[in-house]
């Protein structure tokens, strides 16, 4: 590793080992003078229970369907789905065409995680949370039987393009292996064969080794800025032994995903006192006929946008978007932060 005063002063570029992308870091551009916003947001009053929101219990969604009164989580396929299960088969036969296409086959659903209107994940009891995981699981492993990704995620906060409050979640679940996680099986499964190892096992405990950037970890789990983290305070959530799909969690390391997510969630929630927006998602071996895939580890990606309030955030334009992604505060700087929130 580069020598830690210079990485936390000077210009430099980190590799992200699981997709293989390189990012630009400019720590000494963090001191520069600021004059925007810092206050806290006043709080939104939200009822617990909204006539005009289609994911309260019993209310009327798009189109005939109404959602039961259901008093845990529920779980409905979405009404506009991004892709569909019956659609044609489209042969890309041409791969050296300019105007390639090819079909694709797929269902989305949306996760409800509470009856409850007025909540958001981190406000939930952990053995609330922990319902959420074990759908997660079990939609995964349904899901995983027919399709080859499963992809369990959730928007949060209006800044993130969620477009209702009630704390929801998504999962797509696609006949073809997406291109984010495509990239991240090729460098597992390269490390596999180069190591013998798995990349983000060797990763957790070089982690733990140096602590620097782990935030907090329990028995079964550790959350890190991650080395290469692109978004201010991103964050990664690792099972400390080879897990290689959701279903596999033990009811024991579901229990303690709960507890380290609510504290995570509460240390973000802190951190701007605001309710933090981010979108979040779980990635793990691909499915369908996939079957053993002892490269690969599962984990959870955080990415909230803010930076420096609960208003200000970081845009991924400009450089980031005709170059490589572009981070001020270092992955270190923000796990302090981070650490020192989750402490109260
Ligand atoms: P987001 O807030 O993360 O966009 O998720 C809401 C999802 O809910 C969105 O994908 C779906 C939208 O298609 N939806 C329904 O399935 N039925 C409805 O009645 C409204 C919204
Ligand atoms: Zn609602």
């Amino acid at each position: 590793m580069a020598d830690e005063q210079l990485l936390a002063q000077w210009p430099h570029r980190r590799l992200n080992a699981l997709t293989g992308e390189w990012l630009l870091v400019s720590p000494h551009r963090a001191r520069r003078p600021w004059q925007g916003q810092v206050e806290p947001l006043p709080p939104v009053y939200r009822p617990p229970y909204a006539a005009d929101c289609y994911l309260c219990p019993g209310n009327p969604r798009a189109g005939s369907a109404r959602n039961p009164r259901y008093t845990s989580t529920f779980v409905f396929t979405n009404d506009f789905q991004a892709v569909l299960p019956d659609a044609p088969a489209m042969a890309d036969e041409t791969p050296s065409s300019l105007f390639r296409a090819s079909g694709v086959r797929g269902t989305c659903r949306v996760i409800c995680f509470s009856p409850r209107h007025d909540l958001t994940l981190a406000d939930m009891p952990v053995e609330d949370i922990a319902a959420v995981v074990d759908v997660w699981a079990d939609q995964t492993a349904e899901l995983g039987r027919t399709y080859r990704w499963v992809q369990v995620f959730e928007n949060k906060g209006a800044t993130m393009g969620c477009s209702n409050p009630h704390p929801h979640g998504q999962i797509w679940a696609t006949d073809f292996l997406p291109t984010e996680p495509e990239r991240e099986d090729a460098r597992q499964r390269e490390y596999w064969h180069a190591n013998g190892t798995a990349l983000l096992l060797d990763y957790l405990q070089a982690e733990r080794a140096v602590d620097a950037r782990v935030v907090t970890q329990n028995d079964d789990w550790t959350v890190v800025v991650p080395w290469w983290a692109m978004w201010p305070f991103e964050t990664l959530v690792i099972p400390s032994r080879p897990v290689q799909r959701m279903p596999d969690l033990k009811p024991a390391e579901r229990r303690s995903l709960a507890a380290i997510l609510k504290t995570l969630l509460t240390a973000y929630d802190r951190l701007f006192a605001t309710s933090f927006p981010y979108t979040m998602g779980w990635h793990g071996a691909p499915t369908a006929d996939t079957g053993d895939a002892p490269h690969w580890q599962l984990h959870a990606h955080f990415y909230p946008p803010l930076l420096r309030s609960a208003t200000v955030r970081k845009f991924m334009v400009g450089y980031e978007m005709l170059s490589e992604p572009q981070r001020d505060i270092t992955a270190e700087q923000a796990a302090e932060r981070l650490r020192q929130s989750a402490q109260g």
